[in-house]
């Protein structure tokens, strides 16, 4: 029984997405982050906080951030916070030195949708 467990899953999560209408309101967008889009902090941080409209599943959302260079900047793993499910924490393990970053989210919400997006800030 044990291998047919993820099928089994995997068939109960598609029927209920398939017999499931949700508005379009209920996806998760990011209402809100910790440096702000479009902001110049400084110092520089030492995570990014990003708030969903609504509760995310941490295991399949994340972040990748890149410097003004494009290259991708290693990150500590993002992990939801324990007092908000909609709270994405991604803790940064470098000083990240003054620039243009871009981050580039994605999240699956509770209800199974997936949405993504970026957004700037900089480090003065
Ligand atoms: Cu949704």
């Amino acid at each position: 029984m044990k291998f047919t467990t993820p099928r089994a899953l995997f068939a109960t999560l598609f029927l209920l997405s398939a017999f499931t209408t949700t508005p379009v309101w209920a996806h998760a967008h990011l209402q809100q982050q910790t440096p702000a889009a479009d902001s110049e902090v400084s110092p520089a941080p030492t995570a990014l906080t990003l708030t969903f409209s609504e509760g995310i599943e941490a295991n399949f959302s994340g972040i990748t951030l890149k410097g003004a260079d494009g290259k991708s900047i290693n990150t500590g793993k993002a992990a939801r916070s324990d007092s908000d499910k909609a709270q994405l924490i991604v803790p940064l393990t470098e000083t990240l030195a003054s620039g243009l970053y871009t981050v580039e989210w994605h999240v699956v919400s509770v209800d199974g949708h997936k949405t993504k997006g970026q957004y700037q800030f900089s480090v003065k």
